[in-house]
């Protein structure tokens, strides 16, 4: 017989108590190692309360299928009350990150064919192939400029300016000069407050917003510099480009970006189009950066995969004769290895649907409207889910063993990841000129582990020695 709701176990009976306790483990920062344990504590599902947010959560392929299959026409996940909260607090509309909805579908199927439809990487890779290039050449600067053949250093902020040109070239269809010496301050602003902004939305997700705002406390006040610094930075942008377009008569000959084309589409207002293209901005950066500083670390750490990757590379270049678009469909293993970083270094710690109907999951009722999540951290170190999970083994997204819900790090579904489709390429790309290019190395004996803000990042610097081959 199926078990209700009530008796799935955890702690769920006293939010306020588990606040206290995930206080304690200082859990604002370890997220990621509390889900874990409490898988061990619990089992495969457990019900949790902490503060005001309350769910079930769940961490087998198998039952995430259930969980999809449960979305309903309007996927809904966690609403980030700090996120929300700022754009009322500013009256600024919510973009796609934020609609629910028919206003979200609607907003998000328009967007779709713009952002994330495979024939608009055609157009995305020759800008990002630039930035590639452009990245290249500046470490072979700095490594020049070092006197040493090569160059140690903690690449973070180098990954940040790449990710943020990168995205803002297809955004607008032009360069914003983050890869030169001297770069615009307004620029490197806007980096930093992306950074706040993850970092002083974690405690919120546990205390009410609108109760910090009211004692004015320091988190929410750091939140909205934040935010405020980010939507400057989108706002002169777009401006720039509105502006453009319209003293420029007639159609572009070259493919003009995605800002360009959705006002020229004219189906958006305005307002839905800033909005969204702030969040594409903004969501742009620490994501790609942080998840390629993991790839390179992971293949610092196996000198032996690094060479095998750069044989890929190099027969794919051979193949393509320089293609790129042809070149991304010769590294599976490349891909692979974006794949496997994501699994053990996960920039979402889990994936998370208000169900629209009724569920059972491991033989217990979910009633329709509760929050589920599945525990993406967990799941890709689980031994049940993954042979060896400990192991870097980008060779095991190649065989035939099961990938059933296993690949989630984008998400799934009509309300994964609006950005998938460029992050990818601007990843690939990336991995590819620096496998051509350097050799990467790293001092023995030292492991990164994780910290929670919002995002998983590294809980250190990781210093890396590249070295021009
Ligand atoms: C949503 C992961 C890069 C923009 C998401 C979600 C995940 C995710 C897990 C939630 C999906 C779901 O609920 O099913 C990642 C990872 C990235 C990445 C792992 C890189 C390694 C980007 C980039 C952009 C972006 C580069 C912008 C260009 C967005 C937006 C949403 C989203 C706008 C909300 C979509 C919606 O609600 O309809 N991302 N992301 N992401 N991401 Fe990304
Ligand atoms: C964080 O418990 C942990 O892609 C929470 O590019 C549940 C949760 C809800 C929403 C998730 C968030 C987690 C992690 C960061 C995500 C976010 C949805 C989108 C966002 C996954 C798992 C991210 C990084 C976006 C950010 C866009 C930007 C404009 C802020």
């Amino acid at each position: 017989v199926v078990r209700p709701f009530s008796e799935i176990p955890g702690l769920w009976k006293n939010g306020v108590a588990n606040l206290y306790n995930f206080w304690k483990l200082d859990g604002f920062r370890n997220l990621h190692r509390i889900m874990l344990q409490n898988f061990n504590t619990f089992g495969p599902i457990y019900r949790e309360k902490v503060g005001y947010y309350e769910s079930v959560n769940i961490i087998n392929p198998e039952d995430a299928a259930i969980l999809f299959k449960a979305e309903g026409h309007y996927p809904k996940r966690l609403r980030v009350e700090a996120w929300t909260s700022y754009r009322d607090y500013r009256n600024r509309k919510y973009g796609v990150l934020l609609k629910d909805g028919e206003d979200w579908r609607s907003n998000r199927v328009i967007l779709n064919k713009e952002v994330i439809s495979p024939k608009m990487l055609e157009n995305f890779v020759p800008l990002l192939d630039d930035v590639g290039q452009d990245f290249v050449a500046r470490v072979h600067k700095k490594i020049k400029r070092s006197g040493q053949k090569q160059w140690t250093t903690d690449l973070s902020q180098e990954l940040f300016k790449y990710a943020l040109e990168s995205v803002s070239s297809v955004l607008y269809g032009e360069r914003l000069g983050l890869m030169l010496d001297y770069i615009d301050p307004e620029a490197q602003h806007f980096i930093d407050c992306i950074t706040l902004m993850f970092k002083t939305t974690s405690p919120m997700l546990y205390i009410p917003p609108a109760l910090l705002r009211q004692i004015g406390a320091k988190v929410w006040r750091d939140h909205v510099e934040a935010w405020d610094g980010i939507f400057s930075q989108a706002d002169r942008c777009i401006h720039n480009i509105y502006r453009k377009l319209r003293q420029e008569a007639g159609a572009p000959k070259k493919y003009p970006g995605v800002l360009a084309s959705l006002l020229m589409l004219d189906k958006l207002s305005i307002e839905d189009i800033k909005a969204s293209i702030t969040e594409l901005m903004a969501g742009g950066v620490d994501t790609t950066s942080i998840t390629l500083l993991w790839t390179l670390y992971e293949l610092a750490r196996h000198p032996n995969l690094q060479e095998e990757l750069r044989a890929e590379v190099a027969a794919a270049r051979a193949e393509s004769q320089g293609d790129m678009l042809e070149m991304l469909k010769r590294i599976p293993l490349v891909k692979g290895a974006l794949k496997e970083t994501l699994r053990l270094h996960p920039v979402a710690v889990s994936l998370q649907r208000y169900i629209a109907e009724d569920i059972i999951i491991q033989n217990y009722h979910i009633p329709a409207g509760t929050l589920v999540q599945l525990g993406l951290y967990p799941m890709g170190r689980d031994p049940k889910v993954f042979f060896r999970p400990e192991q870097y083994q980008p060779s095991r997204w190649l065989r035939t063993e099961t990938h059933y819900f296993r690949s989630l790090g984008f998400g799934f579904g009509p309300r994964q990841c609006l950005g998938r489709r460029i992050a990818e390429a601007e990843m690939q790309i990336f991995l590819i000129h620096m496998l051509e290019n350097f050799r990467v190395e790293k001092q023995r004996h030292v492991e990164v582990q994780s910290t929670f803000e919002l995002i998983l990042l590294p809980e250190k610097p990781i210093i890396l020695t590249l070295k021009p081959l």
